[in-house]
């Protein structure tokens, strides 16, 4: 499989279906009492994420994905049956953002997320029966299911990213540090998507994960080269490595790579440098390199040499440093912005010398209502009276043979 780290497509939960007008039909009796049953309600999406997939690209090309419609309500109060939900798998790691921002982050294994919340069912004329109306002739409509765009972003989880220029070696020390085996050639840009290793070793109490990720190259913040858009995948990591190769000005090397996480505002995290290839140095320059780079590890991911103390300093890091770090305090925001409660107060406003009402329940309660029948919207204009709305619109001004508009429908006010 392709590794595919971001993906768009619409998401479209089901209606709920319609509850039903019926009456109980039984000998003898001419009209039995009010029996029509509840639409079932629409299949929502729900995203749920699974250790079982590593990339995005089933959903590559996908434009949609949409959940069944409840059915409607039917005689003998039998309830219509609830649409099915869709569940779409998702690697764990997967952001999930709408227009707005940051919705959800599935960071762990067998999340679930509805994405798309199906359409609530009707309720049928036997659920509008009171000892003063014994044969009401109206029921409610289905709502409809919650339809976005949405955008996935994968990031790769790991405890250790390893951040380099291209052929520093670094798909070389994944390997020598794990047991993954990554494409290592002689030529810039072999890497060409993240690879995952885990550091398993008895002594560790935890394994931890790292990770490596294509080559960067000066100006890859601007898009050259593959560009920084794989930072994203060591943006998490609890710690960073910055991986150089000492037999090639390690120090301009740095300074490039310490310019590129900067512009990627990854440059306060926690970081390490490491000096790959030191097998290709004699003992002066090792000397020098100890003195212009004292906290560095000295390393050859070839021979193996420093591999395993490079590993045990990792392990002692990560297991020092904080757990994975949550969404950085940008994206934190944003997901506060679009976790606000749903708004339910009631407001009226002017539109086009007419009026218009919003207001989460009132909104739904116009979508339920039935105003193709006299008896459902009577029903429906003694509910907007119930809850204020009539007041609110004659308290702004509204009289009759105004314009109204709630939600989608439009009516004259009276
Ligand atoms: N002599 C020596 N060669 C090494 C060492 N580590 C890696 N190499 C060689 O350096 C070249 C690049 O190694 P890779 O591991 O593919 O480098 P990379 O950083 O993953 O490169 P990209 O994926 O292209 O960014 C290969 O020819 C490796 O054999 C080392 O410690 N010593
Ligand atoms: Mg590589």
């Amino acid at each position: 499989m392709q590794f595919v780290d971001e993906a768009r497509f619409t998401v479209r939960a089901g209606r709920g279906g319609d509850g039903s007008v019926s009456f109980n039909r039984e000998k003898y009796k001419p009209r039995g009492g009010p029996d029509g049953g509840r639409g079932g309600d629409g299949g929502s999406v729900i995203l749920r994420s699974t250790r079982d997939l590593a990339t995005l690209e089933p959903y590559a090309h996908r434009n949609l994905v949409k959940a069944e419609r409840g059915a409607h309500g039917s005689g003998n109060n039998r309830a219509g049956e609830s649409g099915e939900d869709v569940v779409v798998d998702v690697p764990v790691g997967t952001l999930v953002f709408d227009g707005d921002g940051l919705l959800a982050d599935l960071s762990g294994s067998e999340e679930d997320f509805v994405v798309a919340r199906g359409g609530e069912g009707g309720r049928g004329n036997g659920s509008f029966a009171t000892s003063t109306r014994q044969a009401p002739a109206f029921r409610e409509k289905g709502l409809p299911g919650e339809e976005r765009e949405i955008r996935l972003e994968l990031r790769v989880l790991s405890d250790v990213g390893l951040v380099g220029l291209p052929n520093a070696g670094k798909s070389s020390l994944l390997a020598a540090l794990s047991a993954a085996r990554p494409k290592v050639g002689d030529y810039p840009f072999t890497t060409l998507v993240p690879k995952l290793g885990v550091v398993d070793e008895r002594r560790y109490r935890e394994p931890f994960v790292v990770a490596d990720i294509p080559g960067l190259i000066s100006g890859a913040s601007e898009g050259r080269g593959l560009g920084n858009r794989f930072l994203r995948h060591v943006a998490r990591a609890r710690l960073l490595v910055l991986l150089l190769d000492a037999s090639e000005d390690p120090e301009g090397a740095e300074a490039t790579l310490r310019a590129e996480l900067h512009a990627a505002r990854l440059a306060e995290k926690p970081i390490m440098v490491a000096l790959n290839k030191v097998d290709l140095l004699d003992e002066e320059l090792r000397e020098y390199l100890r003195e212009a780079f004292p906290y560095a590890s000295q390393v050859s991911a070839m021979s193996g040499e420093g591999v395993g103390e490079l590993r045990d300093l990792l392990e002692e890091r990560t297991r020092n440093l904080e757990e994975r770090e949550a969404p950085t305090p940008e994206e934190a925001l944003r997901e506060h912005r679009v976790f606000r409660p749903e708004w339910k107060g009631l407001r009226v406003e002017g539109e086009n010398g007419g009026y218009a009402v919003f207001g989460e329940e009132v909104e739904r309660m116009v979508m339920k209502t039935d105003w193709d029948s006299p008896e459902g919207a009577e029903h429906g204009w003694r509910e907007l009276e119930k809850r204020g709305v009539v007041a609110a619109l004659r308290k702004a001004g509204a009289g009759p043979g105004d314009e109204v508009r709630i939600g989608n429908m439009e009516f004259d006010f009276r």
